[in-house]
């Protein structure tokens, strides 16, 4: 089995933010629980460099667009790890093996009959990158995301004929109907090929920032085709992630994609002119593209260009990464826009991080030390716990298999409540009261060590590094295959380990 999952590429014409974070740290999500099922897993990233948003947004600052892509796409990189994402590669668009993989993917659509010369003219987004269609225009002539005046562009191009696919569109759809999620989205997608499609340029001839076009030195190619190709590209050139073989062929291994992971503001570049472009270059077409929300500021779309970013280096100095990834993917319905406030996260923080999964940890090792000396006794886990946990790994793999990680961190999460409840319902402190009752105290104590494990291995993706202490802990592997009510409890022999406090509050309430 393999699962190959992306994001989008990130325009380096300004810092990350906390947008971009959230669409790599679900990626993440995803990738670390196909690696605990033991998939061979690739998980790609990276900077999307050329075309004009970074040629503007250099010039303005009165630096080469190489320079400013340099400068931020090692931001985007060092972001990445800071988040604690687990991506096997990062592609930058200026890698020379990716523009001449570029090169020669659209010299073959062109080489198929794709290709022609032509002339448009049409309103412009220089920000979008983006020619609008009459419909996607706001009053006053507007980009509805950006809010600049639209530029009127006339320009001799080479167009793509995506007209062409209307009709192998239209039956991808049919024969389809988990190619894009949520159902909304896939809705919209097919609204936009219903209405028509018109062809599209392939090519810029003012822009020098790009993708040279082999055949005409005149043009760049237009930054989207140079942009949605290093899904492809960056398998040729990669090296190959740990555990696999060396010398593997990660484009045979991984393609197509399992999963691109997008937000909707570029869905029709990846529902409609991507596999447009990957039938017309006779290659496969991805299995799913999940299309998330927007996470807003004060009612608006976090975005560079508006100016109200949240930063997510300062979010995880004061959090930490876990917090940010367990909040985002928690507050915010995987797939809906959602707002974010440092209010919310310092109440997620505390009432669900510190109070209900940080105590629930402290509590259980603790009791286990106290009335057994921190070694987990032998005994048949409680069957009261069976209904709840039966079946628990199944749940959350469906889930997470159709990208409902929302849904599924709340299974997890009733389950994280429910041993809450055990422990007050069972008070294990009054069993030790009683030596008559040790047999029953030997089997809460066993349960609840179980049931621990079992949330912290399903919640091990969402939670990188505080679950894997607390796994150490409790002498439990991150496998999956763990994850079962019936698995083996740890070996026997090893005391579990004290540690400290996973969630630490601050003495004011909130985390420092
Ligand atoms: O569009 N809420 O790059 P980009 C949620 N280079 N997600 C957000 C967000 C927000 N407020 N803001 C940004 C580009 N994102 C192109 C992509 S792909 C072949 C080329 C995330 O830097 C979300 O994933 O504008 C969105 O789709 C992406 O960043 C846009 O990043």
């Amino acid at each position: 089995m393999s699962f190959y999952v992306t994001t989008p590429i990130y325009y380096v014409n300004a810092e990350p933010h906390l947008g971009h974070a959230y669409t790599t740290i679900a990626a993440d999500v995803m990738a670390r629980h196909h690696r605990q099922r033991g998939e061979e897993v690739f998980f790609l990233t990276g900077t999307d460099e050329h075309g004009e948003p970074v040629a503007d947004a250099a010039h303005a600052l009165g630096v080469e667009p190489q320079q400013l892509a340099d400068q931020n796409a090692e931001r985007f990189k060092a972001l990445a790890p800071l988040l604690g994402a687990s991506n096997d590669f990062f592609i930058r668009t200026t890698d020379p093996q990716h523009m001449a993989g570029v090169q020669e993917v659209l010299a073959r659509v062109r080489e198929n009959g794709y290709v022609y010369e032509g002339t448009y003219e049409g309103w412009y987004c220089p920000r979008c990158a983006d020619f609008k269609a009459d419909n996607e225009i706001d009053e006053g002539n507007r980009c509805p995301i950006h809010h600049i005046e639209l530029t009127r562009e006339q320009e001799d191009n080479y167009f793509f004929s995506l007209a062409s696919f209307q009709e192998r569109l239209e039956q991808l759809y049919r024969e389809r109907a988990d190619f894009v999620s949520p159902r909304t989205r896939y809705n919209e997608a097919l609204s936009f090929i219903r209405s028509g499609l018109r062809d599209v340029p392939l090519t810029r001839k003012r822009l020098a920032w790009g993708v040279p076009v082999p055949w005409d030195s005149e043009h760049v190619f237009y930054v989207w085709f140079d942009a949605l190709l290093n899904y492809y590209t960056a398998l040729g050139y990669a090296p190959v992630p740990q555990g696999l073989p060396a010398g593997t062929d990660l484009t045979a291994t991984f393609w197509p994609a399992s999963y691109h992971v997008i937000a909707k503001d570029i869905l029709r570049f990846h529902a409609v002119y991507w596999p447009a472009l990957l039938m017309a270059a006779e290659l496969e077409l991805p299995e799913h593209v999940f299309v998330h929300g927007y996470l807003l500021m004060e009612g608006e779309k976090m975005s560079k260009s508006l100016g109200n970013v949240l930063d997510p280096f300062a979010v995880i100095e004061r959090f930490g990464a876990d917090a940010l990834r367990f909040y985002l993917l928690r507050d915010v319905p995987f797939g809906q826009d959602g707002s974010v406030s440092t209010a919310s996260f310092e109440l997620r923080y505390d009432s669900e991080l510190a109070n209900e999964l940080g105590n629930l940890a402290s509590r259980v090792i603790a009791m286990v030390h106290r009335y057994r000396r921190g070694f987990i006794p032998e005994a048949t886990p409680d069957p009261v716990l069976r209904s709840d946990f039966g079946d628990l790994r199944e749940e959350v793999s469906a889930l997470i298999d159709r990208a409902e990680l929302t849904q599924a961190l709340d299974a997890i999460w009733q389950r994280v409540r429910r041993l809450n409840r055990y422990v007050e319902e069972r008070a294990p402190w009054q069993l030790a009261k009683d030596v008559a009752r040790a047999g029953e105290l030997d089997c809460v104590l066993h349960s609840l060590v179980g049931g621990l494990r079992i949330v912290a291995i399903l919640l091990l993706p969402y939670l990188p590094a505080t679950m894997a202490t607390l796994l150490g802990a409790l002498r439990a592997t991150p496998e999956l295959a763990g994850a079962r009510w019936d698995a083996d409890g740890p070996p026997p022999g090893e005391p579990i380990a004290r540690i400290d406090s996973l969630f630490p509050k601050t003495p004011e309430g909130s985390p420092a």
